[in-house]
């Protein structure tokens, strides 16, 4: 047998690093970095191998499975065809549809419908027939604001700005933990290296987290925040750069308007107001607003744990304005706009934001979907427009949503569910039919979802590494076949079914760099991806709002400060507040059946400062019981320094205790849902986000 050599990209994180995988025969020998990658020059991280133990895993499902109800009332899964799979998924949601009304359907996509572009040029196949108004999915338990930011000030939700770290002199980041997530709306594959060439050439990175992360072990600076005060932080940066005369929006001040109407709005908003809340003191803050303001090129760029708390949206404005009034928005070595090779930014909707509202609690849409928080009660209230058939696809919305348990009791209500995921897992053991898809190897790989968010302008297609088994069928191949089965029954015309790759290569053709003969035959060629250079200016030119002006004075998050003010003008409550935890060998709920990425420590455990353990007779190692609103559970705590007082801090994605799971190395590192904690009524009341950072608990010793 001989040996093969194969480019490839990983689709497991945001950092998308190129690899080098060897197989023999139709086995994985070796994954390595892949060297002449541009993007990732050789870096990967622990979870690269996951690959082949995913390709490799004995639960992986290879057939669609039925759930079949035997005469005790118990249930067994069946193995059926993907015809019987097929036709009967086709079937059961254009009858509810039709009984009940389009909105009786459900559609819930998870986090790696982005990593697998194949999803997302072929969703559309089924669901532009099946127009419901209550589709969710994982952005609103994460980088809902982000969008919402972009859509309020560029005209276009995919336009992010991206940190351009390898030529910055200063990096303020607010809850951000590359060293562990290997970052986030910003592709930024060796993240570690490039923070010390950062530090090396004289620049600083300043951390603001609850938690002393792996990420502020490397910093210059890191600061303890409360949770869910972030807002108060940057609006007294913004104050400081406005009320010490040092906004210079510089090349930018052409096309903004609206900056001294916010400045006048977030007067009261000073370092002293913030310093009794954040923890930071007021004198720190002005230093940092007049650093940044000086530097030469700087970044303000915050993730999920500003975003996934009650200020989300106006945290992500907030961050976007420090960055325009200092003029390091569209400059080298601040924050820029990519131009990938496929333009998403041309080619799909820019989005919307409260054009229809949630049936039982009235809250906005945002881009066509609802937040995740309100699944639950759209599907057991009564009601014209409740959900009686749910969609998921790439998602386990039972252990990543707010409430995971209420959700989980919610999809036994259901008429009829089907899940399109590889695994019969927390979420997918309610369906009535499961639809695996291909292994990742097995298919080809574009990454769609993330060139637009990378530190440099690259392109890259993999080739599938394995050929698919006979008898499998691709994700975008059964979004192609449902979409057809149900055109049938609704008396359309089935349409042909294109593979993802002509769709790329068309994207690519009449993209950015078309002219200069793009093509996916040229990507063919070169294996490891091309260099399209660091990114560059491109506003105004790039903006997408309707008059090319980026207009500061949004009036949705402006409104938002009165809420703000309201929250912190009263006195503390007392309780504890609960942040999560990434780990770099995790990723989510999905990464805990591959042994050599769990084996060791229980990384499940909750963390908490001496001080706070002290008073209610806990010790480290003991178990505790963490409770909240919706819920408690029972963990092992483990005393920390590095988290703040007053802060928790539990990981989320675990909890693979519940029955019927057919994950078994997950089984026997179960660990406890964080989200059985997080409060599905906890939101960024502006972006209907959910606010699972922050959560307020209480914990005491387990008796
Ligand atoms: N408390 C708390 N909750 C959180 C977070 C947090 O930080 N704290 N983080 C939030 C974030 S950022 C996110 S993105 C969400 C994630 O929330 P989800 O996307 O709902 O959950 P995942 O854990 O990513 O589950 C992914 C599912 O996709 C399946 N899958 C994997 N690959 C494929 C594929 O190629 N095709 C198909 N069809 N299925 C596939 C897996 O088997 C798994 O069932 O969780 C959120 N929830
Ligand atoms: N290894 C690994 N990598 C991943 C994932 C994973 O699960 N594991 N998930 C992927 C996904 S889907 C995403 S979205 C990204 C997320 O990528 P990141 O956002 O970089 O990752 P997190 O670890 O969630 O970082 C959030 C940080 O916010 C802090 N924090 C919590 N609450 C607050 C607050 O109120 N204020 C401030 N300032 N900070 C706060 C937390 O302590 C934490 O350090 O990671 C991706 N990469
Ligand atoms: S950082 Fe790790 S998980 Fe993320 S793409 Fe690179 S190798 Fe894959
Ligand atoms: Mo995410």
């Amino acid at each position: 047998m001989s040996r093969q050599r194969h480019f490839r990209a990983c689709h497991l994180c945001e950092a998308i690093c190129g690899l080098v995988i060897e197989t023999e025969g139709g086995q994985v020998i070796s994954i390595k970095g892949d060297k002449h990658d541009p993007l990732s020059r050789g870096h990967i991280c622990p979870k690269a191998v996951a690959l082949k133990d995913i390709h490799e895993d004995p639960d992986r499902l290879r057939r669609p499975l039925k759930k079949v109800v035997g005469a005790d009332g118990g249930t067994r899964w069946d193995e059926i065809s993907w015809e019987e799979a097929l036709d009967t998924t086709a079937r059961r949601l254009v009858e509810i549809a039709q009984r009940d009304g389009i909105n009786a359907i459900g559609i819930y996509l998870g986090n790696p419908t982005v990593h697998n572009y194949g999803m997302m040029t072929h969703q559309g196949n089924l669901f532009r027939h099946l127009r419901t108004n209550n589709r969710f999915s994982a952005t609103s338990v994460d980088q809902l604001p982000h969008h919402l930011a972009s859509l309020w000030l560029f005209g276009h939700k995919s336009l992010f700005p991206i940190p351009d770290i390898d030529r910055t002199d200063y990096f303020l980041m607010l809850g951000a933990n590359p060293l562990a997530s290997n970052g986030s709306i910003w592709t930024v594959p060796d993240v570690k290296n490039r923070i010390k060439a950062l530090k090396a050439r004289h620049g600083k990175l300043v951390l603001i987290d609850p938690r002393y992360t792996e990420t502020a072990e490397v910093a210059s600076e890191h600061h303890f925040i409360t949770p869910g005060t972030d807002a108060l932080f940057l609006l007294a940066v913004l104050n400081t750069i406005f009320s010490e005369d040092l906004a210079r929006p510089r090349q930018l001040a052409a096309f903004i308007t609206g900056l001294e109407e916010v400045a006048q709005a977030i007067s009261r908003f000073t370092p002293e107001f913030a310093e009794d809340h954040t923890g930071i003191g007021a004198a720190t803050t002005r230093r940092i607003a007049r650093e940044l303001a000086q530097a030469e090129a700087a970044i303000c760029y915050g993730r999920m744990g500003v975003s996934t708390q009650a200020y989300g949206g106006l945290n992500q404005w907030l961050i976007q304005l420090i960055n325009i009034a200092t003029g390091n928005l569209d400059r080298p070595g601040g924050s820029m706009f990519t131009l990938p090779a496929v333009d998403q930014v041309a080619n799909i909707s820019p989005g919307g934001f409260g054009r229809h509202h949630s049936r039982v609690r009235g809250l906005p849409e945002f881009d066509r979907e609802l937040p995740a928080a309100a699944m639950a009660e759209e599907i057991t209230t009564p009601g014209e427009g409740q959900v009686r058939a749910l969609f998921t696809g790439a998602g386990n919305p039972v252990l990543s949503t707010p409430n995971g348990r209420n959700l989980d009791a919610a999809l036994e209500q259901l008429e009829f569910m089907v899940s399109l995921d590889p695994y019969l897992n927390e979420t997918t053991r309610h369906a009535d039919i499961i639809l695996p898809p291909t292994s990742p190897l097995e298919h080809d790989h574009y990454d769609l979802g993330f060139h637009i968010n990378a530190i440099r302008n690259t392109a890259r297609h993999s080739e599938a590494v394995f050929t698919p088994p006979p008898g499998s069928l691709h994700d975008w191949e059964i979004f192609g076949e449902l979409g057809n089965r149900v055109a049938v029954l609704l008396g359309l015309q089935p349409q042909p079914v294109q593979p993802p790759w002509k769709i790329i290569d068309a994207g690519l053709q009449a993209g950015p760099y078309g002219d200069q003969g793009l093509s996916l035959s040229k990507l063919r060629e070169n294996p490891s991806g091309i260099d399209l250079g660091p990114l560059q200016p491109l506003l105004p030119g790039r903006l997408r709002t309707r008059d090319k002006m980026i207009r500061c004075n949004t009036p949705e998050p402006l409104a938002d400060l009165e809420r703000l003010r309201q929250e912190f003008t009263h006195p503390h409550h007392g309780l504890l507040k609960l942040i999560g935890r990434r780990h770099v060998r995790s990723n989510n709920s999905w990464m805990h059946n591959y042994h050599r990425l769990v084996k060791g420590r229980n990384r499940c455990s909750l963390l908490m400062h001496p001080d706070d353990m002290l008073p209610r007779d806990i010790e480290d190692g003991a178990d505790v019981t963490v409770s909240s609103r919706v819920g408690s559970l029972r963990v092992r705590v483990e005393a920390s320094r590095d988290i703040m007082p007053g802060v928790v801090s539990l990981p989320h994605g675990y909890g693979h205790n519940r029955p019927g799971i057919r994950m078994d190395v997950a089984r026997k590192h179960a660990g406890v849902s964080c989200n059985d904690l997080t409060d599905e009524l906890a939101l960024d009341q502006l972006s209907g986000n959910a606010a699972v950072n922050g959560v307020l608990v209480s914990v005491a010793a387990a008796i």
